[in-house]
């Protein structure tokens, strides 16, 4: 998914109703294609032709099994933190709110700093004065065995919760203040909304923390973001058999959705990008309902979400299977300012950097000045969050980024975007997702095998 660069002031509800009204007459307008029932057709049972040819899906792709374990993770992560924010202070990161209707999903921070599944439920760090953590519990719901009938068993206060999260204790949500009102802390620092009984807390010195931790990746977090990726390019390949002329733009999304649940992932990262010809060059459309036609380009901007990291992967496809000489021309300067800038990747160089690399690139093919045809930053931080935390900072080895430049004529209903997830090292950025290839050949060559 590309950034939002500079900041977007369309109205949304105004862009879905238009969107929506739009759309009406395209809408499942199609024959039905069940044939004529014969009236006069009686297979006997003898005779009946056997069951169609089952095709099974393609195997899933193997994963790697993280370095490390997420609550050792966790539990160091709040040593950090206490560390970077200092003390004496008290941290309170709270819980997302329960959602009835969806699969509950935490908030990111809260997970980082727990892997803890559970809404309205909070932690609370006490900080000494040298930065140290002495003392920590994570507030859960009391024991209730009506809950566990509708919803299954959940972590409780008690050992065993301890034992499983790493945290030192654990006590029931509501008890806060008695729990934690002995430490002595003139600071208290929040994130998320505190218990009423916890007034006045800062968030700025505890945000800025967060970010920056959360940037500098651990080797268990790039084994789970490269698994992310994994499914992703693997479930990307898949989708291909339903681009063709004819297909509407939500059968390559279901296959390719489909196969990220069947692959593993918990669900996408964002909203799937599925858009042809005029929408190819709509940066963030989300209908996916258009019917392909021969001669469109098709952009799928998309990522799987494992453990909670998220892949964000974009191709650009002929949905007929070869690029006409044009797209191909802009095709081929989007790959070169991708591949310029991922080459020139260093340590120490800013993704703003990163973007002046490209935008050369695609302004010396004649698609300048600016950003009138390259509408958008070259990339962003990727991990829990698709836009992930971090800021504006040198590039340093462990962090994981996107490079995704693009070029999108709106008169000639052409846009093309291709992104991949990089990982700095010492020695450059190194591409992790190349499951799904970008070479223009190689991608007529995927599509002619789909
Ligand atoms: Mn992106």
């Amino acid at each position: 998914m590309e950034t939002r660069d500079p900041p977007q002031g369309v109205a949304a509800g105004a862009l879905c109703l238009a969107g929506l009204l739009a759309a009406l007459p395209a809408c499942h307008s199609q024959e039905s294609e069940w044939p004529e029932r014969d009236p006069t057709h009686h297979a006997p049972a003898a005779v009946a032709a056997p069951p169609a040819p089952h095709t099974p899906p393609a195997r899933a792709p193997t994963l790697r099994q993280p370095r490390g374990r997420l609550a050792d993770e966790c539990a160091r992560r709040r040593r950090e933190l206490a560390a970077k924010v200092g003390g004496p202070a008290v941290i309170w990161v709270a819980a997302a709110p329960e959602n009835d209707l969806d699969r509950f999903y935490q908030s990111d921070d809260f997970y980082y700093l727990t892997g803890v599944e559970i809404p309205d439920v909070g932690l609370a760090l006490h900080v000494d004065a040298s930065g140290q953590l002495a003392d920590e519990v994570l507030f859960l719901p009391p024991h209730d065995p009506q809950f566990e009938t509708w919803n299954g068993k959940r972590l409780s206060p008690g050992p065993e919760a301890e034992a499983a999260t790493g945290f030192r204790s654990t006590a029931p949500v509501g008890e806060a203040s008695a729990r934690i009102g002995g430490w002595q802390a003139p600071t208290l620092h929040v994130a998320g909304s505190p218990p009423p009984e916890l007034p006045g807390g800062k968030t700025d010195a505890l945000r800025s923390a967060l970010d920056a931790l959360r940037l500098r990746k651990s080797d268990y977090e790039i084994d789970c973001l490269a698994n992310a990726i994994t499914i992703t390019t693997a479930a990307m390949r898949e989708s291909m058999a339903a681009v063709r002329p004819g297909a509407f733009e939500y059968e390559a999304q279901g296959l390719l959705e489909g196969g990220f649940i069947r692959m593993g992932s918990e669900r996408p990262g964002f909203n799937s990008i599925v858009g042809s010809g005029p929408n190819s060059v709509t940066l963030h459309y989300e209908r996916s309902d258009r019917q392909m036609q021969a001669g469109d380009l098709l952009v799928m901007d998309v990522g799987a979400k494992w453990k909670y990291y998220t892949a964000d992967v974009t191709r650009t496809v002929p949905v007929n299977g070869r690029f006409t000489p044009r797209q191909r021309e802009v095709y081929q300067a989007v790959l070169d300012a991708q591949t310029a800038a991922a080459q020139a990747a260093r340590p120490g160089m800013t993704i703003g950097d990163l973007d002046a690399i490209a935008r050369q690139v695609i302004t010396g093919r004649g698609f300048g000045p600016g950003r009138k045809y390259f509408k958008h930053s070259v990339g962003h931080w990727i991990g829990l969050f698709v836009h992930d935390v971090g800021g504006s900072v040198p590039i340093e080895p462990g962090m994981l980024f996107t490079i995704e430049p693009g070029i999108y004529i709106n008169e000639e209903n052409l846009g093309v975007r291709i992104e991949d997830d990089y990982l700095m090292t010492e020695d450059g950025a190194v591409k992790l997702s190349d499951g799904f290839p970008s070479d223009p050949d190689a991608v007529e060559a995927l599509l002619a095998g789909s």
